[in-house]
């Protein structure tokens, strides 16, 4: 009975998968048009671009993109005469009016485009945060929900040679039922944050594909390549010139073709960083990739890679842009960021609170840099709402379809500090069944709950531990749980035979700031922290990893305090202008000294 209430209420669910045809996951491998540039906006609060005065959805709103035919004629907007915004990046930090802003604003791209006979044409969104209802040429062609994942929708019967108009409506306005919800520590940044592009691609061709080793093996490859369009009966082949690889598979009348063969490859690596020319091929299609091959798993409390051991040395980020502020989105920024951690030592990252742009996992990739990527079901989500399970399902799916060909990625996270209760653990367990069915590769985690057993003992024994691979916690002491020397007498203790990551811990800390040690916000206490945390570390039997939070300081609408935070989280290692804090070089010590150890 009560699974029939539930498929009867996500029957009357308003949709969230928006595309029919599937995220079309390579577009590097493509040819692609950039939408970006500026764009004409209306910031809209009222929204009267798209209701009417009795609150009524319009047929006649903004998205018409309406001139007035005469003299006479009424018209209350004009894309044209109104300002604009850079595409991709967020509106708050583009134009101070818009700083504080949480509402609708509309973007608005003129454009042409003279499509080749027999293909077709898609426009992709790297990201919109959080609500975008795109249109073309007066059209709708749908509505995606969901701020940090890509979504894409088929424009081919609608595109004309000249004269064509996207308009998209970008709503950032927190709810109490969306994916985060209203409580966050982080800014919510609004807009088209990530590249816009159109993809053009032959009438049938390759959707999406994972091409990986299976898990634990180092040397068979398994996956699948899924066409979509007309010809769905293919042969394809997956070919690998350097290693000699060249198989060809059938594809069955759904345009699916499982992937299956064994191999001699050099595998990916911190250390070497290995990635393949990778060609995907069918009779209508063709596509590159570059793709690392190398295995993750765990035995009791260790993670091995390639079958090694490997202790993670990580960091936090948040995606903000290093030193110009506001929403990260370049191959550049990705590239600062990584290179910042880099030189804190570290071998893996943990991507804060939500999937990051492609151009992070990509030059994880390329950089040696393992990766831990979440979606934000982040602090007290509903979790008794079908709508918004249905909701963190497809971010999650949209995340793993992106991704799931990166070698970098060996950590999907489910959740973070999300208060325990049955309706919390079936959530995420749904979370975590779906995971594993779209990616049986990788591990799953959680930053999860932990408590005190007494005094002097952390205890992990959140129920959700028993579905996960890896454990994640965040812990503050030294900073709001007791002073730094806390750390020094506290054991933490464990019910499961399982990897410990602790995925945050650290402090606030002004750069430039000085005072003694146990002085808030100055580098002195942060620092402090630190030298405390790491003894406390060390001295837990199961840890396989830190990531410390954060590599640079970020905004948050939480933090006002003048002078000291003004709207920043100062966690960071970094300042937001780049400049490294006293507990920047601790950290640096001591994973130096584990890499030393991981060499002898
Ligand atoms: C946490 C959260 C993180 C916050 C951090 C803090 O536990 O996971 O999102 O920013 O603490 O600074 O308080």
């Amino acid at each position: 009975m009560k699974s029939l209430i539930l498929v009867t209420l996500l029957a009357l669910v308003p949709c969230v998968r928006a595309q029919q045809i599937g995220l079309i996951t390579n577009t590097e491998g493509r040819k692609t048009t950039s939408l970006d540039g500026q764009w004409q906006v209306i910031v809209d609060p009222y929204e009267s671009g798209y209701y009417n005065y009795r609150y009524q959805p319009s047929d006649n709103g903004y998205f018409k993109n309406a001139k007035p035919k005469s003299k006479s004629e009424l018209i209350e907007y004009d894309f044209d005469k109104s300002a604009t915004l850079k595409v991709p990046g967020d509106w708050n930090t583009q134009t101070d009016q818009l700083f504080f802003y949480e509402g609708t604003v509309w973007y608005k791209k003129s454009f042409d485009y003279q499509r080749r006979p027999d293909t077709r044409l898609f426009v992709y969104f790297g990201a919109a945060n959080y609500l975008a209802d795109v249109y073309l040429n007066g059209e709708k062609l749908g509505r995606h929900e969901g701020g940090f994942t890509p979504f894409n929708f088929e424009i081919t019967k609608l595109v004309r040679d000249t004269g064509n108009f996207l308009v998209v409506k970008v709503d950032n306005k927190r709810r109490l039922d969306a994916v985060p919800t209203l409580m966050t520590d982080w800014w919510n940044y609004g807009g088209l944050t990530r590249e816009v592009k159109l993809i053009e691609t032959p009438t049938t061709f390759v959707n999406d594909y994972m091409v990986q080793l299976q898990r634990g093996s180092r040397d068979h490859v398994t996956g699948w390549v899924k066409l979509a369009g007309e010809k769905l009966s293919q042969r394809i082949t997956v070919r690998i010139p350097e290693a000699g690889v060249n198989k060809s598979f059938a594809t069955d009348g759904n345009g699916l073709a499982k992937v299956d063969f064994n191999t001699d490859l050099k595998l990916w690596s911190p250390e070497n960083p290995k990635l393949y020319e990778v060609f995907i091929e069918a009779e209508t299609d063709g596509l590159r990739d570059l793709i690392g091959f190398r295995s993750i798993e765990t035995r009791g409390a260790d993670i091995l890679l390639n079958g090694r051991p490997i202790f993670l040395r990580g960091v936090c980020i948040h995606e903000e842009a290093p030193l110009r502020g506001g929403r990260a989105y370049s191959r550049e920024d990705a590239v600062t960021l990584l290179s910042w951690a880099k030189e804190l030592g570290a071998n893996f990252v943990r991507l804060a609170h939500y999937p990051h742009n492609e151009f992070m996992v990509r030059e994880a990739d390329r950089m040696g840099i393992m990766v831990w990527s979440e979606i934000p079901v982040y602090w007290t989500i509903q979790w008794e709402n079908p709508a918004t399970l249905e909701n963190a399902r497809n971010q999650l799916s949209e995340e793993i379809a992106r991704d799931k060909n990166r070698a970098a990625v060996v950590i999907w996270s489910m959740a973070n500090e999300t208060p325990l209760s049955d309706a919390r653990l079936s959530f995420l367990r749904n979370l975590i069944s779906h995971a594993r069915s779209l990616d049986p590769t990788r591990l799953l985690s959680a930053a999860m709950e932990r408590h005190y057993l007494d005094p002097k003992t952390q205890m992990i024994d959140d129920p959700l531990g028993e579905f996960l691979d890896v454990l994640g916690c965040n812990e503050y002491v030294g900073w709001y749980d007791g002073l730094p020397e806390k750390a020094d007498g506290l054991d933490w203790k464990s019910k499961y035979q399982k990897p410990l990551v602790m995925s945050e811990f650290g402090g606030d800390a002004l750069f430039g700031h000085h005072g003694d040690s146990l002085t808030r916000w100055t580098e002195e206490y942060q620092e402090n922290i630190y030298q405390h945390q790491i003894g406390m570390l060390k001295r837990i039997p199961f840890l396989r990893g830190t990531a410390p939070w954060i590599l640079t300081d970020f905004r948050s609408p939480r933090r006002p305090l003048p002078g000291i935070q003004d709207y920043w989280n100062r966690k960071g290692l970094i300042s937001d202008r780049g400049e490294k804090k006293k507990a920047f070089y601790v950290m640096q010590r001591w994973y130096r000294e584990l890499q030393e150890r991981s060499r002898m």
